[in-house]
């Protein structure tokens, strides 16, 4: 009896090893990863594709309108010059023996001039029958000649002090237009 006890307490444990070994081996978890990684990629990426062609055709649409205000914009534009060609026409003018400087004054119908006048050497004058004017230009000093361009035409401005041999020549034209 003593020996068959010796033996069960030798065999027992091995018994149990093996009992353990095999189930957990058996048991050992090698599948459940590979199963969860397959199934949410599938249906919805389809949908975006699609909604997202449809956006840029909206857009290239709506953009041409704009240009045809623009154009209506433009057509009122060239109307103004014609009110500003009346404003203010200021004018430097000098005289000397025996010229005037510029020699030719071009304005348009109903401009208000002002011509600022002087003389670089002697006492010279400056006179246009047709708008009444006549002045007298003092060397080395203004003199301010203002009127309205009433009268289309050309008209001939002249110096009207003697100021010397060429005093009859020194003359020059004011074109109204
Ligand atoms: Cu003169």
């Amino acid at each position: 009896m003593n020996r068959i006890k010796k033996h069960l307490v030798f065999i027992a444990p091995a018994l149990l090893l093996l009992a353990f070994s095999s189930g957990c081996i058996g048991g050992a978890p090698p599948t459940p990863g590979t199963t969860l990684s397959a199934p949410p990629t599938t249906a919805p990426s389809e949908q975006v594709g699609g909604s997202g062609t449809t956006l840029p055709e909206v857009s290239t649409t709506t953009l041409p309108a704009p240009e045809t205000t623009l154009a209506g914009l433009a057509t009122t534009l060239p109307a103004l010059p014609t009110t500003v060609a009346s404003a203010l026409r200021e004018i430097r003018l000098t005289a000397k023996q025996f010229s005037y400087e510029p020699s030719t004054i071009r304005v348009h119908v109903g401009d208000k001039v002002r011509i600022t006048a002087s003389s670089l050497d002697v006492p010279h004058g400056f006179a246009i029958n047709e708008y009444g004017i006549d002045q007298q230009l003092e060397a080395g000093k203004d003199t301010v000649i203002e009127f309205t361009a009433d009268k289309a035409g050309t008209f001939t401005f002249y110096c009207n002090v003697p100021c010397g041999s060429g005093h009859r020549s020194m003359k020059g034209a004011l074109i109204v237009e």
